[in-house]
């Protein structure tokens, strides 16, 4: 079975987009694939966040991606900061990596303009997702498109690296799923959902209440012209509702148009299907409440699992750039 990795950022509340985007196909991959996924807390060092809240959100997280439906007996799930050679593998890729390449990546670009003080870890981060990436010599990375970019320099470092030091890394490939690749934000659709830009209105959280989901579809911002067409250019509004509801009972986008001539009946019935989708997943995760020191155990065993397969990667790397072995 050929490997596939993934991480999320335990930065926040997840959301519609991460459910979308990403989680839902890292279940899928489960029977198809030798999965790994992580709870990636070393990339949430990059931005502010309270230690006590980072260690909670860690766990919360763990247990959100369980409720989701990723089964520790046919997937390895576990914590980034657990596996040490994550940071190891990091800096042969930083020695690998141009500082003119990792320059144009538009989320450094994004997170860090205007600011007079920009961290070297908010810099170095898609390096460190490159690492993540290649320890587990993963062909298959499932993300939103968001991640994009980053994946495009992961290749890129992974090929470099081989080609300086032999055929030591397996070199990734993003998979994009075709519908909820980048969900919207509700009240800014020029922009992605995301969990660190605060936009309560904009987020549909995959723990949200019917009413609040209800409420959050209702107020999307959409446009004045009163026709309900799929156009992403011109009505980025609109557009993502119907993207959100096509995704939610498989259509397409065009198709769910072609059924509605209200914005209303239009965002009464995308309320009604995100608030079926995620019901089994909150469920699940009431029920996953009860027991948070169930989670621990099995992410203590998910990093012993992944420290093997680390181990193994980081040593051949290590030993290519001519690293002498420890005895
Ligand atoms: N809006 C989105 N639509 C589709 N997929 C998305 N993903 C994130 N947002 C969307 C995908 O979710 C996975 C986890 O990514 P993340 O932890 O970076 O999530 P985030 O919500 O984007 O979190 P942050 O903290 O706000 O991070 P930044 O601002 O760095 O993106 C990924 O596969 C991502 O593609």
């Amino acid at each position: 079975m050929s490997r596939v990795l993934s991480g999320i950022q335990p930065s926040g509340d997840l959301h519609l987009g991460n459910y979308l985007g990403a989680i839902r196909n890292w279940v899928e991959d489960q029977g198809s694939h030798d999965a790994f996924y992580c709870v990636v807390d070393l990339h949430a060092l990059t931005l502010d966040i309270d230690p006590a809240e980072l260690r909670i959100r860690t766990q919360d997280t763990a247990l959100d991606l369980l409720a989701a439906g990723l089964d520790p007996d046919r997937c390895t799930l576990f914590v980034q900061s657990h596996v040490v050679q994550h940071t190891q593998m990091a800096w042969l890729l930083e020695c690998t990596a141009t500082m003119g390449e990792l320059r144009r990546m538009t989320q450094f670009k994004d997170k860090s303009e205007g600011k007079e003080s920009v961290r070297v870890g908010l810099f170095t981060y898609p390096v460190l997702q490159a690492a993540d990436i290649v320890l587990y010599d993963a062909e298959r990375v499932p993300v939103g498109d968001d991640q994009r970019q980053h994946l495009e320099l992961a290749r890129e470092i992974a090929i470099r690296f081989n080609h300086r030091f032999g055929d030591v890394l397996v070199v990734p490939e993003a998979a994009i799923p075709k519908a909820g690749a980048r969900v919207m934000d509700l009240q800014h659709p020029e922009r992605k959902m995301s969990k660190s830009v605060s936009s309560p209105l904009g987020t549909v959280l995959m723990m949200d209440e019917p009413d609040q989901i209800t409420r959050k579809v209702k107020k999307a911002v959409t446009d004045t012209d009163g026709e309900v067409r799929f156009d992403r250019e011109s009505k980025p509004g609109l557009a993502n509702l119907l993207e959100l509801l096509a995704v939610s009972t498989d259509r397409t986008p065009d198709q769910v148009a072609s059924s509605y001539e209200r914005y209303g009946d239009l965002k009464a019935d995308t309320a009604e299907a995100l608030i079926e989708l995620l019901r089994p997943v909150q469920a699940r995760r009431a029920e996953l409440a009860a027991d948070p020191g169930a989670a621990a155990a099995l992410l203590a065993r998910g990093a012993e699992k992944a420290s093997e397969v680390a181990e193994v990667t980081y040593a051949r790397a290590a030993e290519a750039v001519g690293l002498l072995a420890p005895r």
